[in-house]
């Protein structure tokens, strides 16, 4: 049994280096004999709703799963903040790969597993950056109904691919001026306080871009950081759970 993690590898048209990281992840010694495959949200940079336009713009990526989910893998696929929605696109997608489509769990929100004897705890990891109060607000509001019909029925791709690379061309404007590695390491630590004493053994999450394989006590966090750069993804089988090297 071993579960490899990744997340926020933020694959975009317009550079392909989330992609290259992708590739890379699915062909590693370690995840191609994984049982357990957690794909930890902003796997994409600009995904939202059920839009028939992503199944060929992202077909490499879909056919990867889908051939983690034939080989028998168990493959959890977690909303970030920018890739949200993917209730009905997931089930779509996954409509013609028969039984094996139920090897493909959409996690909306978060999920705790038993893992090998620890409860492990999945989701983007945005959640542990409590002091980030106008983003939570923002995600409280993003998420909820009817956001995901208004992202799948309403609003057309081509109004979504705009508002996203605004959204990406500001977020790397502020990430090369305002980031202090460390500050966000942090704040994203005490944040794992919410935790403690809920049984959790292991914290699985991404979204601050900083790597981090952290024990407090008796919890462990494991962050890849942002892969391009990193290098990083995540795993736990019977070696204990750490960060392993992509190439
Ligand atoms: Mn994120």
């Amino acid at each position: 049994m071993r579960l490899v993690a990744i997340s926020d590898i933020h694959i975009n048209e317009h550079d392909d280096n989330g992609l290259t990281c992708f590739r890379n992840f699915s062909t590693h010694a370690l995840v191609k004999d994984a049982t357990h495959i957690a794909l930890m949200g902003d796997i994409f940079d600009l995904v939202a709703g059920n839009h028939h336009e992503y199944d060929k713009r992202w077909e490499e990526v879909f056919k990867i799963i889908k051939s983690f989910c034939e080989q028998g893998k168990v493959v959890y696929f977690a909303e970030g903040n920018h890739d949200m929605h993917l209730k009905r696109l997931l089930s779509r997608i996954s409509s013609g790969w028969h039984s094996h489509a139920t090897h493909l769990v959409h996690i909306e929100d978060y999920l705790v597993i038993d893992f090998l004897g620890k409860k492990v705890h999945l989701s983007h990891g945005d959640e542990l950056n409590v002091h980030d109060v106008t983003y939570l607000k923002y995600k409280k509001f993003i998420k909820k109904f009817p956001m995901g019909l208004i992202a799948d029925f309403i609003l057309p791709i081509s109004v979504l691919d705009y508002l996203g690379h605004k959204a990406s061309k500001k977020s790397r404007k502020y990430g090369s001026t305002r980031f202090n590695e460390e500050d966000v390491r942090f704040k994203f630590r005490e944040g794992l306080s919410k935790y403690f004493n809920t049984g959790i053994d292991i914290v699985v999450g991404g979204h601050s871009h900083v790597t981090d394989n952290y024990l407090n006590g008796n919890l462990t966090y494991l962050n890849n950081g942002y892969p391009p750069k990193s290098n990083k993804f995540i795993v736990i089988d019977n070696e204990g759970p750490r960060l392993e090297t992509l190439v």
